[in-house]
């Protein structure tokens, strides 16, 4: 009832001359539906409303959402190529003039040729992201590897979802990062959130964080910080960063000594679970609270109500995955699952709260170094038959597996990387340890950057190539749910900008390779030809067609043909994908951080998100009301250090480790740990957190450890209070 009055009150004030153009917000996983409201006399995107027929939002957006389409129109805008004639220059923003298409095109061909024919195929290499369509994901792979003929293919999500993926696919043989839809969230009887700052990250969740509550069921948080979902949490586990695996491994302990194990399941269904009970034997809840800093009692409590739930949900962010045992961390939290049997139904089981807009289906068709479309290995020889047909080479031709994101930059700083296309990401803010990054970016010898906005990356590139935003070209992405959705075209793309997908075409063709290419005239043809290259994979989105989706408000994969529905639910059957269909129950013995404290660096770093910004901050920080509510960054301090150290609230401190030093100002707070400190990471430059970070990697997923260094503060003599 209150939803038809709410739409007749927007019509009613519905300005005549406006379409409504469904979509989806350009930022995170949660993807909410919003219309974009288009003047009818300019054809321009002038504004945007929720929708509230979209199932997963309910008209829910946030702040960044709401601010979404100013970027389209923004002056900020790239409107044409620009090309760098002064190297010297690299880094800065300085030396650029503008070119066009065909001039910026012939002098990538012709530098990418002269270092391949230099230096070899694999001299040149990809970075690209997941804001992108899964049709611009699906041909990044395929340009890196057709029309570039490069192995070296990496992109952003290995520092976002690369460790979630690494648990999936170990416990259950695929990597669909929730095994039930959203509108279960709500219904359920106990939800352990770990590592998530879920009011801030995705916002739009948090009504059914709520309900859950409202309905009399319990709410577990497992956080450093008490985030604003910890502080309504029935149970908020405040442990010391980078310490999951023992307090997982310590709930496990008490979910088996108290009998809430489900051994029917367990016997029928897993594997592993012998090594994994004698594992967990040692982590009593003393000494399970001796590593983690989590007091007894609220350990014992949190696995009761776990344990107690008739259904429950474990869900988990960046918190725990960016760590050097972010895989083992996500296999620890889902044992939970699995020990229980809730999972494989209604109301019960895991999800992770996937970052970026396309961060589920960008890492599925072979932006990876080793993924193929479908989530084929590259190392398989019937994955590589089956993708070369569809791509009209080869199986010879195929590159081999390459490298993780960091280490690429490792191999430019060595040169045996010399050249760069960067598509859809800012790593000179967002990777670790920049030090390493930055010279590496600048020791290139040549790079190409894609954007529509000049960041701090493109201040390396010899050529920019101006890309559109989310609202000037229409295709698929897939949310945090698993559900392929579409986006749609609002708007024309301004300027000379041209979609990343068109790029690639268009530049296939001066590699001498657009006979790979020159077929795909639009996004829907490159949508046709990446359904087929899914097919038959794990990640199978041949049968979620634009039709489909738009009829079913959107298709979770795997979805194999014309009559299949999809799959909003994953192991109704109790099937897992291992070859024995049983998921692995993970014995995993607790590993320190990386880096633990010492006398010199005695505290914890931990790095992550504020409402306000997205990611790099290099789309956020030019939208003026979200620059307005979070100008600069700070670091987090608790009232106790700050006495330690003598600092007062708004004073500028130096904060350093084994890696850099940056300057913030201080934000004093009980809601952080005393031995730990906060800095989010949407800045550039000097401000960048990443100058202080460490790359520790996660041995399977590469995954850096932002989430926990050794840090210490230092008093400014000049540390005037603002
Ligand atoms: N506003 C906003 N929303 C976003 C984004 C954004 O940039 N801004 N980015 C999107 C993307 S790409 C991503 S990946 C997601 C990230 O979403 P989240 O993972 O929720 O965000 P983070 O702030 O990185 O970290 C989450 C929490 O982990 C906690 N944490 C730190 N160390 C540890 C630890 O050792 N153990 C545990 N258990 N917790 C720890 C931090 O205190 C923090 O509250 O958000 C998405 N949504
Ligand atoms: N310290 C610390 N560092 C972190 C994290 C952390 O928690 N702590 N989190 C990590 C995580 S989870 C993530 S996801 C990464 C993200 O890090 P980045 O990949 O650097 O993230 P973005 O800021 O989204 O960068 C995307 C860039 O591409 C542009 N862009 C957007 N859409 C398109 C498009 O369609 N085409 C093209 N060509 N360009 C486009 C944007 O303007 C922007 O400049 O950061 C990681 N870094
Ligand atoms: S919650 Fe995420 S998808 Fe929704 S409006 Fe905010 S940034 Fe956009
Ligand atoms: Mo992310």
């Amino acid at each position: 009832m209150q939803k038809d009055k709410f739409y007749r009150d927007i019509e009613n004030v519905r300005h005549p001359n406006e379409t409504l153009v469904k979509t989806h917000c350009s930022y995170c996983g949660m993807q909410c539906g919003m219309n974009l409201r288009v003047d009818k006399s300019t054809n321009k995107i002038i504004g945007v409303e929720p929708r509230y027929d979209w199932p997963v939002t309910l008209g829910k957006m946030c702040p960044k959402g709401v601010t979404a389409y100013q970027q389209t129109n923004h002056d900020d805008r790239i409107l044409k190529p620009l090309i760098r004639d002064d190297a010297s220059l690299k880094g800065t923003q300085e030396g650029f003039r503008e070119a066009s298409w065909d001039e910026a095109y012939d002098l990538i061909a012709k530098k990418f040729g002269e270092l391949q024919a230099d230096y070899g195929k694999d001299s040149l290499s990809v970075f690209s992201g997941v804001s992108m369509t899964n049709e611009k994901c699906y041909l990044t792979g395929k340009f890196a590897r057709v029309a570039m003929g490069t192995r070296y293919i990496d992109y952003n999500g290995r520092f976002c979802m690369s460790s979630a993926a690494g648990g999936f696919l170990r416990t259950f043989g695929v990597d669909r990062g929730s095994t039930l839809p959203w509108t279960d969230v709500h219904e359920t009887d106990c939800l352990f959130i770990a590592g998530s700052n879920t009011a801030e990250c995705h916002p739009t969740s948090m009504f059914r964080v709520w309900a859950v509550q409202e309905r009399g069921g319990y709410l577990i948080v497992a956080d450093p910080r008490e985030t604003p979902v910890a502080r309504r949490a029935d149970v908020h586990l405040d442990l010391r960063p980078g310490t999951d695996l023992a307090l997982a491994n310590g709930i496990l302990h008490l979910l088996i000594k108290n009998g809430y194990t489900d051994e029917e399941f367990i016997e029928k269904h897993t594997n592993g679970i012998e090594e994994t009970k004698e594992l967990v034997k040692d982590f009593t809840p003393e000494n399970t609270s001796a590593i983690t800093g989590v007091a007894v009692e609220k350990i014992e409590r949190a696995a009761e109500i776990y344990g107690k739930a008739p259904n429950a949900i474990v869900m988990f962010a960046r918190g725990i995955e960016q760590q050097h045992k972010g895989v083992d961390n996500v296999s620890a939290y889902t044992n939970m699952a699995l020990v229980t049997g809730k999972i494989g139904r209604p109301k019960a089981g895991v999800a992770t709260f996937t970052g970026q807009g396309n961060g589920q289906g960008g890492r599925e068709h072979g932006q990876k170094s080793d993924l193929l479309p479908g989530y084929r290995k590259i190392t398989d020889p019937e994955a590589v038959k089956y993708v070369s047909k569809v791509w009209g080479i080869e199986p010879e031709e195929m590159p081999k597996p390459g490298i993780s994101a960091y280490e690429m930059f490792e191999q430019m700083n060595e040169k045996t990387i010399r050249g760069l296309y960067l598509l859809c990401s800012n790593p000179a803010v967002s990777a670790p340890n920049l030090n390493v990054v930055r010279k590496a970016l600048k020791n290139l010898d040549f790079m190409v950057c894609s954007d529509f906005f000049l960041s701090e990356s493109a201040e390396y590139a010899d050529v920019i190539l101006p890309s559109v935003t989310w609202s000037e070209d229409e295709g698929t992405t897939t949310n945090l749910e698993g559900r392929i959705i579409k986006i749609n075209k609002a708007q024309e793309p301004i300027g000379e900008s041209k979609p990343d997908w068109q790029i690639q075409v268009e530049l296939a063709e001066r590699l001498g390779k657009g006979k790979h290419f020159s077929h795909l005239k639009t996004a829907k043809d490159v949508a046709e030809e990446f359904r087929l290259a899914s097919k038959g994979g794990n990640a199978d989105y041949y049968g979620a067609t634009w039709d489909k989706i738009d009829e079913q408000d959107g298709v979770f994969w795997p979805c194999k043909d014309k009559e299949d529905k999809g799959t909003p639910h994953m192991f109704l059957d109790k099937k897992f994908y291992h070859p024995d269909g049983k998921a692995k129950i993970c014995a995993l013995p607790y590993r320190a951080p990386a880096e633990e404290p010492n006398v010199k660096y005695p505290l914890r770093l931990t790095t992550g998100r504020v409402v306000y910004h997205y990611l790099s901050g290099n789309q956020t920080r030019r939208i003026k009301f979200l620059k307005d509510m979070c100008p600069d960054p700070y670091v987090e301090v608790h009232p106790t250090t700050a006495g330690t150290y003598n600092i007062e609230h708004d004073e500028i401190v130096q904060l350093f480790t084994r890696r850099g030093k940056a300057s913030y100002k201080v934000k004093i707070t009980e809601a952080i740990r005393e031995d730990t400190v906060f800095v989010p990471y949407h800045f550039g430059h000097d401000e960048s957190i990443n100058l202080l970070t460490i790359a520790a990697l996660d041995p399977i997923s590469k995954m850096p450890e932002y989430k926990a260094c050794a840090a210490q503060i230092e008093k400014l003599e000049s540390g005037k209070v603002l």
